[in-house]
């Protein structure tokens, strides 16, 4: 066993309110209090990423790594593991998260062939059963890192090679049934290179065909064995490649239709890739929920002046709000969490700041889940959308969407009508409300 690693944090991290000064308290994350008939943990689901926390060093792409984390670079890598995975089990028991998520190369290496890299993800994941017994906390979702070996340069169920699909499905096969031993409540596919750099060199045709068969071995799978989370699909527009097939929702969504899996499948909503394909947070989780596949969500947050994936940890309440009002208007998560896809900077280095940046996104979220219920319960943005669209649970709404009418028939109806008449968007009252909410509620 590795020493106390957080031996500056020796309690478990506690609620003390909006008054206290304690940094390594929270002030909003009550996970006992009643929000919407719901414990805060139980609408909230937190989960702390496994790689962002512990299996990276702070490394860039200018520069090696900053973090203190004397597991990375063992000539012992099976060793480092445990102890990586003791690290990690001490945080997520202080910091009182209910659930983690990993690729599974966080948790265990690769060995030198296929077949070792398979027991040797065996044997972590037996050691990880035994810290999920001895601590309580449970796995959001597991996930295959099918992007960092250099194998996949060129994709892993889009490669231009079967023998890569090959593998990258054995691959995926193993880490589902670790999800599964774990009682994981998802299994994520972020499709990290299924996309192109040039279409000089790419059929884009065939390799969507390549994704779609993969996605349905995936679910066939999932059926064989009896694992019964949600399989969710990540969308990302780019990054690491130039385009990614699973751009946004909206592309997840044609793409899920088109291969007969909508039914079988939905999406992990990362706020920060959210805004790099365009739109808001919000909107995606809108997206998903009107097209019924709304599943997890990465919380994060981008940089508006940085056009990349910068993943740090959300603080504006505002934009949390709107996501999570959409995610309450959705009916809440049912196997999905809110998972911290989101890193330290490079320069923050001290053991404790892992801490305080969970702390700080643990707030924001609370804050936020508290704004976003307060609004739902008093109704009064669905008073204003209700009375909005009033017409269309009117007789002229009602026929139209029947289909009791036709170009003609509308035709012959306008041309004994006068204008109709606007009415205000009332947008900016709106956003007035919203900051009402974001500064009153408590
Ligand atoms: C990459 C990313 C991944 C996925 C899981 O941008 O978000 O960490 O969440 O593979």
């Amino acid at each position: 066993m590795m020493a106390e690693f957080f031996s500056s944090v020796p309690e478990p991290i506690a609620y003390e309110g909006p008054e206290s000064d304690n940094p390594l308290a929270f002030r909003w994350y009550d996970a006992d209090r009643m929000v919407a008939g719901k414990r805060m943990e139980d609408h909230l689901r937190f989960a702390v990423a496994y790689w962002h926390s512990f299996a990276w060093d702070g490394s860039d792409i200018f520069g090696s790594g900053t973090l203190d984390r004397p597991w990375l670079g063992s000539a012992d890598p099976v060793a480092a593991a445990k102890t990586k995975m003791e690290v990690a089990f001490e945080f997520f028991q202080k910091l009182t998260v209910p659930f983690y998520c990993f690729h599974d190369r966080d948790i265990a290496p690769e060995g030198d062939s296929f077949k070792e890299t398979c027991a040797i993800l065996d044997e972590i994941v037996e050691g990880a059963a035994g810290h999920m017994d001895r601590t309580g906390v449970g796995l959001l979702w597991g996930t295959a890192n099918m992007f960092s070996h250099p194998r996949f340069q060129a994709g892993a169920a889009t490669n231009p090679d079967p023998e890569l699909f090959a593998y990258a499905a054995a691959q995926v096969r193993h880490c589902m049934d670790a999800t599964h031993r774990l009682g994981g409540e998802n299994y994520v596919l972020w499709g990290g290179r299924e996309g192109y750099e040039t279409l000089l060199n790419t059929d884009l045709a065939r390799e969507l065909d390549q994704l779609g068969r993969f996605f349905t071995m995936v679910v066939e799978h999932k059926h064989a064995i009896g694992f019964d989370g949600l399989i969710l699909i990540e969308p990302k527009p780019f990054e690491p490649t130039k385009h990614q097939y699973d751009f946004d929702v909206a592309a997840v969504h044609a793409f899920l239709q088109r291969y007969d899996l909508v039914d079988e499948v939905a999406v992990n909503i990362a706020v920060n890739h959210a805004t790099l394909s365009g739109h808001d947070f919000a909107h995606e989780v809108a997206a998903a929920s009107a097209a019924g596949i709304f599943g997890s969500v990465d919380a994060n947050a981008g940089d508006d002046r940085l056009g990349w994936d910068v993943d740090r940890f959300p603080v504006s309440v505002e934009q949390m709000s709107l996501g999570v009002y959409e995610i309450l208007r959705a009916g809440g998560y049912t196997s999905g969490g809110t998972n911290f896809d989101a890193k330290l900077r490079r320069q923050t280095i001290d053991r404790d700041d892992l801490f305080y940046a969970h702390i700080g996104g643990m707030d924001t979220m609370a804050r936020a889940l508290l704004v976003a219920a307060s609004m739902l319960e008093d109704g009064a943005l669905e008073d204003v959308r209700a009375e909005r669209y009033a017409g269309w649970d009117g007789e002229l709404g009602r026929r139209i969407l029947a289909g009791d009418e036709t170009l003609a028939s509308l035709d012959e109806r306008t041309l004994g009508h006068g204008e109709p008449t606007p009415a205000s968007g009332r947008q900016e009252a709106l956003e007035n409300l919203v900051a009402k909410y974001v500064e009153r509620t408590r």
